[in-house]
Protein backbone atom coordinates (compact mmCIF):
# COMPACT_ATOMS: atom_id res chain seq x y z
CA UNK A 1 0.00 0.00 0.00
CA UNK A 2 2.51 2.57 1.08
CA UNK A 3 4.41 1.40 -1.96
CA UNK A 4 1.61 1.86 -4.48
CA UNK A 5 1.17 5.07 -2.84
CA UNK A 6 5.02 6.27 -2.75
CA UNK A 7 5.01 4.32 -6.66
CA UNK A 8 1.81 6.83 -7.55
CA UNK A 9 3.06 9.90 -5.65
CA UNK A 10 6.04 9.12 -7.67
CA UNK A 11 4.29 9.01 -11.27
CA UNK A 12 2.21 12.00 -10.12
CA UNK A 13 5.54 14.35 -9.06
CA UNK A 14 6.75 12.99 -12.70
CA UNK A 15 3.62 13.49 -14.60
CA UNK A 16 3.76 16.91 -12.87
CA UNK A 17 7.27 17.50 -14.10
CA UNK A 18 6.05 16.42 -16.99
CA UNK A 19 3.45 18.63 -17.50
CA UNK A 20 5.79 21.56 -16.10
CA UNK A 21 7.92 20.40 -18.25
CA UNK A 22 5.93 20.52 -21.51
CA UNK A 23 4.59 24.12 -20.21
CA UNK A 24 7.36 25.60 -19.88
CA UNK A 25 8.45 24.24 -23.41
CA UNK A 26 5.39 25.45 -24.69
CA UNK A 27 5.80 28.85 -23.31
CA UNK A 28 9.19 28.99 -24.85
CA UNK A 29 7.89 28.16 -27.93
CA UNK A 30 5.64 30.90 -27.69
CA UNK A 31 7.95 33.60 -26.56
CA UNK A 32 10.44 32.49 -29.80
CA UNK A 33 7.07 32.45 -31.83
CA UNK A 34 6.22 36.27 -30.42
CA UNK A 35 9.68 36.96 -31.34
CA UNK A 36 9.45 36.06 -34.80
CA UNK A 37 6.39 37.63 -35.75
CA UNK A 38 7.84 40.77 -34.18
CA UNK A 39 10.85 40.62 -36.22
CA UNK A 40 8.81 39.96 -39.54
CA UNK A 41 6.15 42.87 -38.40
CA UNK A 42 9.59 45.23 -37.67
CA UNK A 43 11.13 43.95 -40.90
CA UNK A 44 7.85 44.51 -42.94
CA UNK A 45 7.49 48.17 -41.09
CA UNK A 46 10.68 49.31 -42.08
CA UNK A 47 10.29 48.33 -46.02
CA UNK A 48 6.91 49.80 -45.96
CA UNK A 49 8.76 53.03 -44.81
CA UNK A 50 11.83 52.93 -47.19
CA UNK A 51 9.77 52.83 -49.87
CA UNK A 52 7.71 55.64 -48.26
CA UNK A 53 10.69 57.67 -48.19
CA UNK A 54 12.07 56.89 -51.17
CA UNK A 55 9.00 57.54 -53.06
CA UNK A 56 8.65 60.81 -51.48
CA UNK A 57 12.18 61.84 -52.34
CA UNK A 58 12.33 60.77 -56.10
CA UNK A 59 9.25 63.50 -56.14
CA UNK A 60 11.12 66.13 -54.03
CA UNK A 61 14.09 65.57 -56.74
CA UNK A 62 11.68 65.58 -59.67
CA UNK A 63 9.61 68.91 -58.79
CA UNK A 64 13.00 70.41 -57.86
CA UNK A 65 14.98 69.64 -61.20
CA UNK A 66 11.58 71.01 -63.24
CA UNK A 67 12.00 74.04 -61.47
CA UNK A 68 15.58 74.82 -60.97
CA UNK A 69 16.78 73.15 -64.08
CA UNK A 70 13.77 74.45 -66.37
CA UNK A 71 11.40 73.14 -68.93
CA UNK A 72 11.02 73.18 -72.72
CA UNK A 73 14.04 72.65 -75.58
CA UNK A 74 15.63 74.84 -78.20
CA UNK A 75 13.02 75.12 -81.18
CA UNK A 76 12.56 76.33 -84.66
CA UNK A 77 9.15 77.73 -85.49
CA UNK A 78 7.35 80.40 -86.93
CA UNK A 79 5.80 83.43 -85.43
CA UNK A 80 2.28 85.11 -86.01
CA UNK A 81 3.74 87.18 -88.38
CA UNK A 82 5.79 84.44 -90.63
CA UNK A 83 9.12 85.31 -88.67
CA UNK A 84 11.50 82.53 -87.75
CA UNK A 85 11.09 81.81 -83.56
CA UNK A 86 13.24 80.29 -81.17
CA UNK A 87 13.20 79.90 -77.35
CA UNK A 88 16.19 82.72 -77.32
CA UNK A 89 12.65 84.82 -77.92
CA UNK A 90 11.37 83.24 -74.49
CA UNK A 91 14.83 84.29 -72.42
CA UNK A 92 16.22 87.57 -71.07
CA UNK A 93 12.89 88.70 -69.26
CA UNK A 94 9.99 87.00 -67.57
CA UNK A 95 7.47 85.19 -69.89
CA UNK A 96 4.11 83.39 -70.32
CA UNK A 97 3.47 80.85 -72.48
CA UNK A 98 0.47 78.92 -72.75
CA UNK A 99 -0.89 75.34 -75.63
CA UNK A 100 -3.87 76.17 -77.41
CA UNK A 101 -5.57 76.67 -80.99
CA UNK A 102 -7.32 78.72 -82.75
CA UNK A 103 -10.29 76.16 -83.37
CA UNK A 104 -10.47 75.67 -79.07
CA UNK A 105 -14.53 76.06 -77.87
CA UNK A 106 -13.65 77.36 -74.60
CA UNK A 107 -10.17 76.88 -72.69
CA UNK A 108 -8.61 78.89 -75.52
CA UNK A 109 -10.88 82.15 -75.82
CA UNK A 110 -11.16 82.25 -72.25
CA UNK A 111 -7.63 81.99 -71.27
CA UNK A 112 -6.92 84.49 -74.17
CA UNK A 113 -9.78 86.67 -72.32
CA UNK A 114 -8.80 86.24 -69.15
CA UNK A 115 -4.17 86.89 -70.04
CA UNK A 116 -5.59 90.25 -71.61
CA UNK A 117 -7.60 91.30 -68.64
CA UNK A 118 -4.74 90.66 -66.68
CA UNK A 119 -1.81 92.29 -68.54
CA UNK A 120 -3.97 95.59 -68.82
CA UNK A 121 -3.98 95.07 -65.04
CA UNK A 122 -0.55 94.69 -64.58
CA UNK A 123 -0.26 97.73 -66.40
CA UNK A 124 3.44 99.37 -67.36
CA UNK A 125 5.52 96.87 -65.00
CA UNK A 126 3.63 93.94 -66.98
CA UNK A 127 4.73 95.26 -70.18
CA UNK A 128 8.03 93.42 -69.06
CA UNK A 129 6.63 90.31 -69.72
CA UNK A 130 6.42 88.44 -73.14
CA UNK A 131 3.40 86.37 -73.95
CA UNK A 132 3.11 83.03 -76.18
CA UNK A 133 0.69 80.87 -77.38
CA UNK A 134 1.72 77.73 -78.57
CA UNK A 135 -0.80 75.87 -81.37
CA UNK A 136 -1.42 72.42 -80.55
CA UNK A 137 -2.91 72.08 -84.15
CA UNK A 138 0.14 73.61 -86.77
CA UNK A 139 -1.63 71.32 -89.10
CA UNK A 140 -4.75 73.61 -88.87
CA UNK A 141 -3.05 76.91 -87.34
CA UNK A 142 -1.25 79.34 -89.94
CA UNK A 143 0.36 82.20 -89.07
CA UNK A 144 -1.97 84.08 -90.83
CA UNK A 145 -4.70 82.27 -88.74
CA UNK A 146 -2.93 82.28 -85.66
CA UNK A 147 -2.28 86.47 -85.63
CA UNK A 148 -6.27 86.90 -86.53
CA UNK A 149 -7.58 84.76 -83.38
CA UNK A 150 -5.04 86.42 -81.03
CA UNK A 151 -5.55 89.60 -82.11
CA UNK A 152 -9.74 89.60 -81.54
CA UNK A 153 -8.42 89.66 -77.57
CA UNK A 154 -4.67 91.70 -77.70
CA UNK A 155 -1.94 92.36 -79.34
CA UNK A 156 0.36 91.53 -76.46
CA UNK A 157 0.33 88.03 -77.01
CA UNK A 158 3.09 86.37 -79.89
CA UNK A 159 1.22 83.52 -81.64
CA UNK A 160 3.51 80.44 -82.79
CA UNK A 161 3.25 77.59 -84.90
CA UNK A 162 5.57 75.67 -87.65
CA UNK A 163 6.43 72.38 -88.94
CA UNK A 164 3.68 69.75 -86.91
CA UNK A 165 6.84 67.75 -85.98
CA UNK A 166 8.76 70.48 -84.84
CA UNK A 167 5.59 71.77 -82.64
CA UNK A 168 5.02 67.85 -81.50
CA UNK A 169 8.33 68.08 -79.34
CA UNK A 170 8.55 71.55 -78.28
CA UNK A 171 4.95 70.42 -76.55
CA UNK A 172 6.70 67.15 -75.19
CA UNK A 173 9.53 69.36 -74.05
CA UNK A 174 6.91 71.07 -72.04
CA UNK A 175 5.29 67.77 -70.66
CA UNK A 176 2.16 69.69 -72.64
CA UNK A 177 -0.42 66.72 -72.80
CA UNK A 178 -2.04 67.03 -76.36
CA UNK A 179 -4.52 64.62 -78.18
CA UNK A 180 -6.34 64.86 -81.38
CA UNK A 181 -9.99 64.24 -80.90
CA UNK A 182 -11.82 62.92 -83.96
CA UNK A 183 -15.74 64.85 -84.05
CA UNK A 184 -18.86 63.24 -85.13
CA UNK A 185 -19.10 65.77 -88.52
CA UNK A 186 -15.28 63.97 -89.49
CA UNK A 187 -13.76 67.47 -87.95
CA UNK A 188 -11.50 66.75 -85.14
CA UNK A 189 -10.70 69.15 -81.82
CA UNK A 190 -7.49 69.03 -79.67
CA UNK A 191 -7.37 67.90 -75.75
CA UNK A 192 -4.41 69.60 -74.25
CA UNK A 193 -2.88 71.03 -71.17
CA UNK A 194 -4.59 73.90 -69.92
CA UNK A 195 -2.33 75.62 -67.56
CA UNK A 196 -0.54 78.96 -68.21
CA UNK A 197 3.33 78.32 -67.38
CA UNK A 198 5.09 81.33 -65.94
CA UNK A 199 8.31 81.74 -66.66
CA UNK A 200 11.44 83.51 -65.36
CA UNK A 201 14.06 85.58 -67.45
CA UNK A 202 16.76 82.97 -67.06
CA UNK A 203 14.21 80.44 -68.45
CA UNK A 204 13.36 78.77 -65.64
CA UNK A 205 9.78 77.29 -64.31
CA UNK A 206 8.57 79.47 -62.04
CA UNK A 207 4.61 78.12 -61.41
CA UNK A 208 1.60 78.38 -63.24
CA UNK A 209 -1.91 79.42 -63.15
CA UNK A 210 -4.34 76.63 -63.63
CA UNK A 211 -7.01 76.91 -65.64
CA UNK A 212 -10.29 78.31 -63.29
CA UNK A 213 -7.55 79.43 -61.01
CA UNK A 214 -9.35 82.76 -59.06
CA UNK A 215 -8.55 86.20 -61.05
CA UNK A 216 -6.57 87.04 -57.55
CA UNK A 217 -4.07 84.14 -57.29
CA UNK A 218 -3.32 84.88 -61.20
CA UNK A 219 -2.29 88.37 -60.60
CA UNK A 220 -0.36 87.71 -57.22
CA UNK A 221 1.40 84.74 -59.30
CA UNK A 222 2.21 87.29 -62.35
CA UNK A 223 3.15 89.64 -59.55
CA UNK A 224 5.51 87.05 -58.18
CA UNK A 225 7.01 86.19 -61.37
CA UNK A 226 7.77 90.20 -62.19
CA UNK A 227 9.75 90.13 -59.52
CA UNK A 228 11.88 87.32 -59.70
CU1 LIG B 1 -7.83 75.22 -76.00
Amino acid sequence: MNYTAFTNNSLCLHALIEVRGEARKEHFMLRILRYIVWAILAALSVAVASVLLDERSNEQTSSISALSTGIGAPFQLIDHDGAPISEKAMKGHPAIVFFGFTHCPEVCPTTLHNLTVWLDQLGDDGKRLKVFFISVDPARDTPQMLRAYIHKFTNRITGVTGDPGDVDKLTKSWHVFTKRVPLEDGDYTMDHTASIFLVRKDGSLQSTIKYGDDAAVALQKLRLLLSS
